[in-house]
């Protein structure tokens, strides 16, 4: 069986922030691809990628990108799996721009929009495992005690730095 989740991303320079989706899917132990697939720069690629998603066993599609960061949408638009998208944040707006060219998409065409940066990589990482687990005991059992742990490493008072 092939990998269930295709992490994708505009550009390598939006690696830095989507290994933190790859780094939480190594954490609970799922298998991803990981893409360079812009939709300005490799159109075609998109277009493979998004028409091959359901064929090829995939699950769920994360995608990041920055700036007019048309990547999510467009995969949403290509194939019914459902997409995740990442704003990654930018030098010159902050990752609004990147926020707003994902989150506004018309109905029909939904993307699942995550907070801007890295906690929003880390988060399309959970929500991808969220969303598997609910076919996979195990990785069910997996994610619930990565949440206990994380909710255990929380103190219940604030410490002097
Ligand atoms: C977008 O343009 C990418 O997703 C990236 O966030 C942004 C800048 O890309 P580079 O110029 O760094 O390759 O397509």
């Amino acid at each position: 069986m092939g990998v269930k989740v295709g992490i994708i991303m505009g550009s390598q320079s939006d690696w830095s922030t989507m290994k933190e989706a790859a780094i939480l899917l190594d954490d609970l132990g799922v298998a991803y691809e990981t893409r360079i697939v812009s939709a300005h720069r490799t159109p075609d690629r998109l277009w493979e990628y998004g028409k091959s998603a359901v064929s090829r066993g995939l699950h769920v599609i994360i995608a990041g990108a920055g700036g007019a960061a048309h990547l999510p949408g467009m995969m949403a638009s290509k194939t019914r799996v459902p997409v995740i998208g990442v704003p990654v944040q930018t030098r010159a707006l902050s990752g609004v721009d990147s926020l707003y060219s994902i989150v506004q998409m018309p109905k029909g065409f939904p993307v699942a929009t995550m907070a801007i940066g890295s906690a929003g990589a880390a988060n399309a990482g959970l929500m991808a495992a969220g969303i598997l687990a609910l076919n996979d005991p195990a990785l069910a059992q997996r994610l619930d005690a990565w949440r206990t742990d994380l909710s255990a490493s929380i103190p219940q008072e604030p410490q002097d730095d």
